[in-house]
């Protein structure tokens, strides 16, 4: 029996090298190995104020992004959120054995929210126990996920227990799994913060879609510092992280690119960095126009995606429901 994998992304903003590294690359990766499950977190898109015309656009994007990137709809399967109503059913009944304590404590919902200040919305709040819900739903013994996320799936796991303690064994409960190196892609404007889809800035982010010259554009303003040696140095956020990003699209050792750069200035690496960033992404961009030039095609994929998945959802629904005395 091989294991049940289990992840989502949010169809919002625009898909970097960060979430390529950090997830997709492992998802397509692993589908020999593992039962997947892929989830387009469309409930959890709107937690935040979205426009509907282009939340509409990106879910198409995303969804085109990830078979572009190797996640084969046969072999795995890929689904929308809102398609299967179990998602929400089951954050609902979360919610009620959920401590109000747990979700003060998390952390992305501390810093989305500040930014917003009075603005936020509930649903940013419990964005975890719908997340949760995503995850317990469908039984996933592993949580493929970047760093950041990784409270998020302890707060699952603890809540899995929480709801076995009071009724017996009912869920599953997962492990996450992160990816060691490329867990965390930092911006190219301030490596202090990681590389988000979120955030507005023009020179924050390479994204797997943007043109051969806005690589090249925005390779060649990313942040360094004054020094001049290339060296995996995490004491020099800029540069560890431009050569974090040449490590994962080149495969090369750590020594042997720091050997490669010995005695060359910050330039010449920026160029070569951007060279070898453009010809990565290549491959992949051509397979999503080319998947992506019938949008009714994408669609079609996410009926069949949510009724494959649909069994599952329900069964764990029903058994959650019976324990509680619903229905
Ligand atoms: P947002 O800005 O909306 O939080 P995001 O860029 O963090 O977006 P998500 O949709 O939250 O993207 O994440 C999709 C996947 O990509 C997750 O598994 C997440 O952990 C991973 N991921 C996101 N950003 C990075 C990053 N900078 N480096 C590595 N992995 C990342
Ligand atoms: N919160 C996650 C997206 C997400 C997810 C999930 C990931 C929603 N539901 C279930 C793994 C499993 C994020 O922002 N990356």
């Amino acid at each position: 029996m091989k294991k049940q994998v289990f992840s989502g992304i949010q169809p919002t903003g625009n898909i970097h090298i960060g979430n390529y590294f950090g997830a997709m690359k492992h998802w397509a990766a692993s589908q020999a190995e593992f039962s997947n499950i892929f989830c387009i977190v469309d409930l959890h898109a709107i937690t935040v104020p979205q426009d509907p015309q282009v939340l509409k656009v990106k879910i198409r994007e995303v969804a085109g992004l990830l078979f572009a990137a190797g996640i084969n709809w046969q072999e795995s399967a890929v689904f929308l959120q809102s398609q299967v109503s179990a998602h929400a059913e089951l954050a609902w009944i979360l919610n009620c054995f959920i401590p109000t304590g747990w979700m003060k404590r998390m952390t992305q919902f501390k810093e989305k929210s500040e930014k917003m200040k009075d603005e936020v919305s509930v649903g940013l709040f419990d964005y975890p126990a719908l997340m949760a819900a995503d995850i317990l739903l469908y039984e996933a013994d592993l949580v493929p996920v970047g760093e950041d996320q990784k409270q998020h799936v302890e707060f699952t796991r603890d809540i899995a227990q929480r709801f076995n303690s009071i009724y017996g064994k009912t869920l599953k409960v997962p492990e996450p799994l992160i990816p060691k190196v490329g867990a965390r892609i930092m911006g190219l404007d301030d490596p202090s913060k990681k590389m988000s889809k979120s955030e507005g800035k023009s020179a924050h982010a390479v994204n797997l879609l943007d043109s051969p010259d806005i690589i090249r554009s925005k390779i060649g303003r990313a942040t360094t510092d004054s020094l001049r040696e290339i060296r995996f140095d995490k004491n020099r956020p800029g540069i560890y992280n431009l050569l974090v990003i040449y490590e994962l699209f080149t495969g090369l050792a750590r020594p042997d690119i720091e050997r490669h750069f010995q005695g060359k200035g910050y330039a010449d690496f920026k160029r070569e960095l951007a060279e070898v960033v453009v010809e990565g992404l290549r491959p992949l961009q051509s397979r999503y126009h080319e998947l992506t030039a019938d949008p009714k095609y994408i669609d079609s994929l996410f009926i069949e995606g949510a009724s494959k998945v649909r069994p599952t959802a329900e069964r764990t629904l029903k058994k959650v429901k019976e324990r509680v005395g619903l229905g």
